[in-house]
């Protein structure tokens, strides 16, 4: 397996710190980018090898660009993207739905993954005509639920512009990967229900959900195949779940 240096977003948390964990393990260089400088710090100490960490708000563009614009040489090109960041603010419905968590997952789901997207390409793989980027999307891209409304707009606005970059990025030899998870155990919930802890662990009651380390492996399978090879589109559930609604509990 060729080592490679590899940039992911949202890697304070959830499946963004498990696929650092993972990938540095496996031998490659991490570029670990998120708000939460204390736990980018953490991150650093759980790995051993290779890290650079960067602390910017996708929501920034002069912030994304400054920051990606600064990564040194020794961390440069960059192979592969993990395009993670992201959250869901909010379940409700449209009438009783706030503005700002309207603007927050907008912003961030959709114009930060760009703003990141484009400075990589631009800088990093189209030089190369060589690349690959990963963007978690969500089941909520592939089935809208009653409440997610926005939520689930922001994912499905992510697989749009998942298919058209496969399509513009082919003449440039620069492959693009969407994951579609279903319930995975992270702080996701805590966002989406505002700390509200009762809440958030019903969303996890009585099944048995995806780790973040279950979409990290996949993650890692999907950079580690051969160059040739590219895994498209990849939608993950636990096993208790059918699809963005069914899901079995004990
Ligand atoms: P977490 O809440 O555990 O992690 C979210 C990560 O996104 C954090 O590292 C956070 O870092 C980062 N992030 C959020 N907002 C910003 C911002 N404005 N600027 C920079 N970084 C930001 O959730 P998950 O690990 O579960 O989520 C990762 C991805 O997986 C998201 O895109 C989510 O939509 C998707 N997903 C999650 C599922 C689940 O059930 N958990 C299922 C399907 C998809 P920080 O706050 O430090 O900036
Ligand atoms: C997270 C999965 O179904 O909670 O993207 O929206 S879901």
């Amino acid at each position: 397996m060729s080592n490679k240096n590899i940039l992911i977003t949202g890697a304070t948390s959830g499946i963004g710190f498990a696929a650092a964990q993972l990938l540095a393990k496996q031998g490659h260089q991490i570029i670990a980018c998120g708000r939460r400088q204390e736990r980018l710090n953490k991150l650093i100490q759980n790995i051993d090898n290779q890290i650079y960490t960067l602390n910017f708000d996708v929501r920034d563009r002069s912030q994304v660009y400054d920051a990606i614009q600064k990564i040194p040489a020794a961390f440069r090109p960059i192979d592969v993207l993990v395009n993670n960041a992201g959250n869901a603010h909010g379940l409700a419905p449209v009438h009783e739905g706030s503005e700002e968590d309207w603007d927050a997952m907008l912003d961030i789901n959709v114009k930060g993954a760009l703003y990141v997207a484009k400075a990589i390409i631009k800088q990093d793989m189209i030089p190369q005509n060589h690349g690959h980027i990963i963007h978690v999307g969500s089941i909520a891209g592939k089935q809208a639920y009653a409440n997610g409304n926005v939520y689930c707009a922001s994912k499905f606005a992510l697989d749009a512009i998942i298919q058209s970059m496969r399509l513009e990025l082919l003449p440039h030899g620069i492959k693009v990967s969407g994951i579609h998870p279903g319930l995975v155990e992270t702080e996701f919930s805590m966002v989406r229900f505002k700390g509200d802890k009762l809440r958030a662990s019903k969303v996890y009651e009585n099944i048995e959900p995806l780790q973040a380390e279950d979409i990290a492996q996949t993650i890692a399978f999907m950079i580690n195949s051969p160059e040739h090879v590219n895994i498209a589109d990849v939608v993950v559930f636990p096993k208790c779940q059918a699809d963005a609604i069914t899901v079995k509990r004990n």
